[in-house]
């Protein structure tokens, strides 16, 4: 084999080799770069930490008691039947005084409403552990024709945290019956109404966690 011949051979292995050598560092750099996507989608769906949960539910609890706290009693509706609590409450705001007469606002209505993402069909339509969890909305003035909803919640459950919806059993033994994942009360002519609201999110481990806030709210005479 003349010289020239084994150079070429030699020219010939050394472009195998960076060929070689090139498609293994392109396979290593795209392997890390799907490690490093598949990293920031586990972390997407990780879930969030309770204690996120737990702020979210007295957040929401907070927001409802800062409506609730300038309210007449005389404007709610009629009472839930004892034993049985509301998943909405329409009111009216005390915005001043006049001559003696007491001046209301508008019409509000705080409500529990089916979630776009797991309508009520009995069905986990999301896949959130959760089934036919809702939102909870704020309608500023009912008189309005297709009032805008405000959602000042989401995931919240059918029932409250611990009870069993629609089994005519107080599974949670908190003295209400199948009460809903937002559970108002208040008395015919009382003074308070007392606010249950339990808030649901995947963990980081992927479990459901429910995190539950009650708290009275004392109405103006
Ligand atoms: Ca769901
Ligand atoms: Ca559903
Ligand atoms: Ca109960
Ligand atoms: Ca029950």
């Amino acid at each position: 084999m003349s010289t020239r011949m084994k150079a070429r051979q030699g020219q010939r292995g050394a472009s195998l080799l960076e060929v070689l050598l090139a498609t293994g560092c392109t396979a290593l750099l795209l392997g890390s770069i799907a490690a490093v996507a598949k990293r920031g989608k586990d972390a997407s769906s990780a879930g969030v930490s309770a204690s996120v949960v737990s702020a979210q539910a007295q957040r929401l609890v907070d927001r409802i008691a800062t409506e609730l706290v300038n309210v007449s009693s005389s404007s709610l509706p009629l009472a839930p039947a004892a034993q049985r609590a509301a998943s909405w409450i329409e009111f009216r705001q005390v915005q001043g005084f006049s001559n003696g007469n007491v001046i209301e606002g508008a019409e509000r209505k705080l409500a529990r409403v089916a979630s776009p993402e797991d309508p009520d069909d009995g069905q986990d339509n999301d896949r959130d552990g959760m089934t036919d969890e809702g939102d909870i909305v704020l309608v500023l003035d009912t008189a309005v024709n297709n009032p805008p909803n405000l959602v000042i919640a989401r995931g919240v459950p059918e029932a409250l945290e611990g009870e069993i919806a629609n089994n005519n059993v107080d599974d949670n033994g908190n003295g209400l019956i199948d009460e809903p994942g937002l559970a108002l009360v208040w008395a015919t002519g009382g003074n308070s109404v007392t606010v249950r609201a339990s808030v649901g999110q995947r963990g980081p481990d992927g479990a459901l966690q429910l995190r539950t806030v009650t708290t009275v709210v004392h109405l103006r005479n």
